[in-house]
């Protein structure tokens, strides 16, 4: 909680900076400020701030959290339940001890990070409910590593736009992938999860680790994610509308809920 509280904090200072150098201009114009036609232009200024603003303030807001009791006794599988590349298996077989995450794109620091390393850095534990578009849900609790903390210290460009999620497994013959804003991926619940229900993630579930963006639906939530590349352009990226299902099933990229 502690941590959603400073995330909107940051945006209430980005709100007060932008007031801040309204009123410096105003200020400095206030002959201009006479003219009616300048006043209404400041007002649908105004106006356009609050409601880029509003939908700022929307997007940072928690996802529901929920009690232990709460966590479904069965947690559907969806999807890939296992990566079939040789490469894949042969980590799984040893534990995923020499398995290594890659953060790499439009960024200053790029990094390969094995499971130890993730583990060793702060974590967050959430309970949160999962809703999958083909019609079920279901809670568990999700420890991880929050991805903000992964794009600081790779030092991600300031024009970058997206955070891209390459996925170990094909689902058909294609592979998995997805793809979530820098709004998402700076959000205190968006965490890279390598635990689920206080147990090390199982395989079906995503091992080694899975995206969990918890105001987004089930088809976002990246199964054996191997790799994080930061973008501008999303057009690139196989089918280009940036995720297995947004490519072949013409699904929402954009699914919050
Ligand atoms: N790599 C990968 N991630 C994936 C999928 C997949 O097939 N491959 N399926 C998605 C869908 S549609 C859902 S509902 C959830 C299912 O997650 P679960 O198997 O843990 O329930 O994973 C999502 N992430
Ligand atoms: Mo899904």
């Amino acid at each position: 909680m502690t941590d959603g509280h400073k995330f909107i904090r940051r945006r209430d200072l980005l709100r007060g900076a932008t007031l801040g150098s309204g009123a410096l201009i105003l200020s400095g114009c206030d002959a201009m400020n006479e003219n009616a036609t300048f006043r209404s232009a400041l007002r649908a200024v105004d106006s356009l701030n609050q409601i880029t603003h509003r939908s700022l303030m929307d997007r940072a807001t928690l996802a529901p959290e929920f009690a232990p009791s709460d966590i479904s006794p069965v947690f559907k599988t969806n999807g890939s339940v296992i990566a079939t590349s040789a490469e894949y298996l042969a980590h799984m077989q040893n534990g995923f001890a020499d398995w290594r995450l890659r953060v790499d794109g439009m960024v200053a620091n790029p990094l390969m990070l094995g499971l130890d390393a993730l583990r060793a850095m702060p974590a967050r534990t959430q309970i949160t409910r999962h809703d999958c578009v083909e019609g079920w849900s279901a809670i568990a609790q999700w420890q991880g590593t929050p991805l903000r903390l992964l794009l600081q210290q790779a030092r991600v460009s300031s024009r970058a736009k997206y955070i891209v999620f390459h996925c170990a497994d094909d689902y058909g013959a294609l592979p998995y992938y997805e793809s979530i804003d820098l709004v998402d991926a700076y959000h205190p619940q968006t965490i890279l999860a390598w635990g689920m229900n206080g147990e090390t993630l199982p395989v079906k579930y995503g091992a080694p680790i899975r995206l969990r963006v918890e105001r987004q639906l089930g088809y976002k939530q990246a199964k054996y994610v191997m790799r994080i590349e930061a973008t501008d352009d999303l057009t690139k990226f196989h089918g280009g509308k940036g995720g297995y299902w947004e490519d072949v099933g013409d699904y929402a990229w954009y699914a919050g809920i």
